[in-house]
C-alpha cells in the first residue's frame, strides 16, 4: 500500500486541481490532501473564495482522494510524513525543489507539471471576482 500526499488550497476547484490528484493518486493507492485552513491561507496570503468546510466537501467527493486532513503550518510537513507513513509527497512543480528536505524523512519528492492556463487567481480574475 503505497501512500501519497499532497498539500494545497484547492479553491474554486479547477481541472488543473483534478489532473495533479489524478496523477499523484496514480502514483500509488492511497492519496491524503491536507488542505489549508483559512488561517493557514491567511498567512499564505491567500484569501479562498470558499471556506475550509466547503473545500473539504469538494476534495472529499473525487475519487481520487482517500483522505483529507487539515494544513495549519508550513511546519507539519515531516511529522505528517511520519504521522501518516507517507512514502511518496508530491507537489505541482510552481513549487519544484521547496520541499526537497522532506527526503530526510525517507520519502520520495516528486514536483508533477503544473496544467497550463488555469488558476484560481485567473477565474477571479476572469470573473471580476478578485474585486469581491
Ligand atoms: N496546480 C496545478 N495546476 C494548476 C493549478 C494548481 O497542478 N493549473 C497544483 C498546484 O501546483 C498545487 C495544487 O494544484 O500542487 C494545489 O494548488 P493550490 O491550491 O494553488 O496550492 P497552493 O496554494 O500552492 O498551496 O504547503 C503547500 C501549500 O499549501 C500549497
Amino acid at each position: 500500500m503505497k501512500r501519497i500526499i499532497t498539500y494545497g488550497s484547492f479553491d474554486l476547484l479547477h481541472y488543473g486541481h483534478i489532473n495533479l490528484l489524478r496523477r499523484a493518486k496514480a502514483l500509488g493507492d492511497y492519496l491524503i490532501v491536507a488542505l489549508s485552513e483559512d488561517d493557514f491561507n491567511t498567512q499564505k496570503g491567500k484569501s479562498c473564495y470558499f471556506s475550509y468546510e466547503k473545500r473539504k466537501q469538494l476534495l472529499e467527493a473525487i475519487r481520487y482522494v482517500d483522505l483529507v486532513i487539515p494544513e495549519s503550518s508550513w511546519e507539519q510537513k515531516s511529522s505528517d510524513m511520519h504521522e501518516y507513513h507517507i512514502d511518496i509527497f508530491v507537489m505541482g512543480d510552481d513549487w519544484k525543489g521547496k520541499f526537497d528536505y522532506l527526503k530526510d524523512n525517507g520519502v520520495e519528492v516528486i514536483y508533477l507539471p503544473r496544467t497550463p492556463e488555469i488558476s484560481t487567481t485567473r477565474i477571479k480574475s476572469d470573473l471580476n471576482l478578485d474585486k469581491a
